[in-house]
């Protein structure tokens, strides 16, 4: 196997273990997502996943949107967003520019202008400061659409913004008349 895809599939595996299945190799998590790293490695390897403590730090820091983050002395790491678990990530709320992006796909739109946009199975809308990032996040999905969020004029009317350790902006939901569609 290519080096870059032995190093995207334990990347998977790690979303899946710290963002939404701990349960599947039996690790223990705290409220705000950090597990121990020698129980990770320890429970990893008990499950035919063996990871040394060098890949780990490899995935971490080569990861292509840095998803995962170490603590000061690496002896925890969580991921850093896009959990489904139902966790207190400890973001204090910061204050987003004008406007933000969020790339989806076209069949989704139809049901956006009825119910704006929900946080569906994650923990928080994801939105971002950078128009390309949010047109690959759409292309996940279909047809990539650029939705505008106006997220100063929704943080005036009281709603919280949070940015992730890796720079994604989190928000609980945006109703419809904070998007601007495309004509
Ligand atoms: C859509 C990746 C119908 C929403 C990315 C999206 C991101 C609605 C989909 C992160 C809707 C949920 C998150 C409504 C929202 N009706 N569809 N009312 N409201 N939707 O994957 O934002 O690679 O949970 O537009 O970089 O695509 O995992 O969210 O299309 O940061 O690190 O429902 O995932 O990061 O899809 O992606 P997702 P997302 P990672």
């Amino acid at each position: 196997m290519k080096e870059k895809d032995r190093l995207k599939r334990k990347s998977k595996f790690l979303s899946l273990v710290l963002r939404h299945k701990p349960e599947v190799i039996g690790i223990s998590m705290d409220e705000q997502g950090w597990v121990d790293v020698s129980e990770l490695l320890e429970k990893l390897d008990a499950n035919g996943r063996s990871m040394s403590m060098e890949e780990l730090e490899e995935v971490v820091a080569k990861n292509d949107k840095k998803r995962f983050a170490f603590n000061e002395d690496h002896s925890r790491i969580r991921a850093s967003q896009g959990h489904s678990l139902d966790l207190e990530l400890g973001y204090s709320p910061s204050e987003p520019p004008n406007e933000l992006y969020h790339g989806t796909a076209t069949r989704f739109i139809d049901s956006i202008r009825k119910s704006g946009l929900e946080k569906r199975n994650r923990h928080h809308v994801h939105l971002s400061a950078n128009l390309n990032t949010a047109k690959d996040v759409g292309g996940r999905h279909g047809k990539p659409v650029i939705l505008i969020v106006k997220a100063k004029e929704m943080q005036e009317a009281g709603f919280k913004f949070f940015v992730s350790e890796n720079a994604v902006w989190l928000t609980d939901n945006v109703p419809v008349d904070y998007i601007v569609f495309p004509e």
